[in-house]
């Protein structure tokens, strides 16, 4: 039987460094304000709040090479991979608070290298708009937050693909994504040569979001490490406005909660990224109380005590 970690540590990573809007820097204030300390508190969890990571400010300048920032960009993911491997060798649950979601290339790799450690398989769930798995020729924008998955498979610059101490961090069949809507022309060739499990609108849209999670959480057993990468842009633009690139015709309220349900309800969620949570886009912080709400879902909270055969098949 599958048993969750109850003790969390949340890390604050305060930048837009792969960002093509700036405000992403303020995110983990921002979830702060909106008490995720308090909400997961009164779950029941023993929540640790770590403070935030330092790193270099953002210069603010165009792509070079394809890659706006990747010197500041490879600091950031330094720090992200040793703190997010720190708590993961402490036994505790990291949750990464970005920041954009170049920030991810840190956390898995340092997830990646702990599920080697210990001889865990790693299963990630990404929920997001976009695939983001752009590389330096691919790119139409040079902002490294359309390239964690590709930089983790493998494609990307040594500075990025190799944080972990093992290039590929990850096999692209680990990966689940869900949501995605806004996909480039030349990545999505990559994400089909690759063979990535890109759970799209359309799949939500025909199967719904029950199908798609019964899908995409299909492959776990009582030795997987779960990792969920939020970006918050995979909510619908009406419900998370507070995010630099929205898309429209996301999730729902219902489908994003019945989606976060469902992964609390294997147990094995073991690590997490909130990130492209940006304030400065934000109306009165509500972008931030919605991610807060539906991390909660993702910790188990929910309306009422289920029986197992209720939410079984
Ligand atoms: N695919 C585009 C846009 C994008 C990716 N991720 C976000 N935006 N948040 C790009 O620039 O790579
Ligand atoms: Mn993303
Ligand atoms: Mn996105």
């Amino acid at each position: 039987t599958v048993t969750p970690n109850l003790h969390v540590s949340l890390i604050g990573a305060p930048t837009d460094i792969g960002a093509g809007a700036r405000g992403a820097s303020m995110g983990p204030e921002a979830l702060r304000v909106a008490n995720i300390v308090e909400i997961l508190k009164g779950q029941g969890l023993d929540v640790l709040d770590s403070g935030n990571l330092f790193g270099p400010a953002n210069p603010w300048l165009p792509p070079v090479n394809g890659y706006r920032h990747l010197f500041e960009v490879a600091a950031w993911n330094q720090s992200v991979h040793d703190a997010v491997y720190h708590e993961l060798q402490s036994g505790r649950l990291p949750i990464l608070m970005g920041g954009d979601h170049c920030l991810g290339i840190g956390s898995i790799s340092a997830v990646a290298r702990h599920c080697r450690d210990i001889g865990k398989k790693l299963r990630i769930i990404w929920l997001d708009a976009h695939a983001d798995f752009n590389t330096n020729t691919l790119t139409p924008s040079g902002n490294v937050h359309g390239m964690p998955v590709a930089c983790l498979c493998g494609y990307g610059p040594p500075e990025l693909t190799g944080i972990g101490g093992h290039t590929p961090a990850i096999s692209s069949t680990w990966v689940k994504q869900i949501g995605i809507r806004s996909v480039d022309l030349g990545e999505k060739h990559l994400v089909y040569q690759e063979g990535l499990d890109v759970f799209d609108m359309r799949f939500i849209d025909e199967v719904g979001m029950r199908g798609t999670m019964q899908a995409a959480l299909a492959d776990l057993d009582e030795d997987t490490h779960l990792h969920v990468s939020f970006d918050v842009d995979f909510l619908d633009a009406e419900l998370a406005p507070g995010v630099g690139t929205t898309v429209l015709g996301g999730p729902t309220y219902r489908e994003a909660q019945l989606c976060m349900e469902m992964i609390a309800d294997t147990g094995l969620m073991a690590s997490l990224d909130i990130v492209e949570l940006n304030p400065a886009l934000d109306v009165r912080n509500q972008t931030a109380h919605v991610a807060v709400d539906l991390v909660g879902s993702l910790f188990g909270k929910s309306t009422l005590m289920r029986r197992p055969q209720r939410i079984a098949g």
